[in-house]
């Protein structure tokens, strides 16, 4: 049985993008497995990884981390219905697009809301690290400032996946793999951390989104939202 390392926020939230996409990749193959809830402040579970961040798999005798990492060892060790189709260079730009483009453009709109629902024993852990990144503390002053133009901005980069969206029903085409999963772990991520409205209701991102939030037995619709 595989064992995932999953981030944990308040009242089991499970907000973490990358983690979102081994849970995806996960479902995609058919797989169940264990969940191992992790908090900012217990990297002893995952020092076995020698890693500082989830998600982290133990896998039998595979033990790997990295959200790509995650993907890339699914997809050889259970190579029944391809996570990447015949693109896997493909899947790799969205998930790094998401990493460089979608997640810096989330960050500031949500940072507040976000340090809200992280557990009050990971709270300082929180503070000090975040705090480093943005140059501030203060996150609910620096989420107000930064939704003035955030929400425009946070939708104007979504434009590459709109334009695809608008003649496909997913990124990867009629049916969803891994850019789809990358993308929605962004989503995912904000759903369980704001209950801010991102999106448009007539944005063709939108109904994707949902098309995402259904999938798997609505899989991220049932997970504990903002
Ligand atoms: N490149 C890594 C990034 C993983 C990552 O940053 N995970 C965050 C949670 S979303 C984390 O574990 N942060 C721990 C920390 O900030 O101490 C991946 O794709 O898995």
């Amino acid at each position: 049985m595989i064992t995932l390392y999953d981030l944990v926020f308040q009242d089991d939230r499970r907000p973490s993008p990358f983690c979102w996409r081994a849970k995806f990749a996960l479902k995609h193959k058919g797989l169940g497995w264990r969940d191992e809830p992790v908090g900012f402040t217990e990297k002893q579970k995952i020092a076995f990884a020698q890693s500082q961040t989830v998600p982290v798999i133990h896998d039998g005798p595979n033990v790997v981390k990295d959200s790509w990492a995650i993907a890339q060892h699914l997809d050889s060790a259970y190579p029944e219905k391809s996570l990447f189709g015949p693109a896997r260079h493909h899947a790799h730009f969205v998930a790094s697009w998401v990493d460089a483009a979608v997640h810096p453009a989330l960050f500031p709109i949500l940072v507040g809301d976000l340090y809200d629902r992280v557990r009050p024993v990971d709270q300082p852990y929180f503070l000090d690290s975040r705090g480093k990144r943005l140059g501030t503390t203060d996150f609910a002053g620096f989420q107000a400032k930064a939704r003035g133009q955030g929400v425009a901005a946070f939708r104007a980069v979504l434009e590459p996946a709109r334009r695809v969206l608008k003649e496909q029903p997913f990124l990867s085409g009629e049916q969803p793999a891994y850019p789809d999963y990358a993308l929605a772990g962004a989503f995912l991520w904000a759903r369980v951390a704001t209950p801010l409205t991102l999106l448009e209701a007539d944005d063709p991102v939108h109904a994707w989104r949902e098309r995402m939030l259904d999938l798997f037995d609505g899989m991220g619709r049932k997970a504990k939202a903002a």
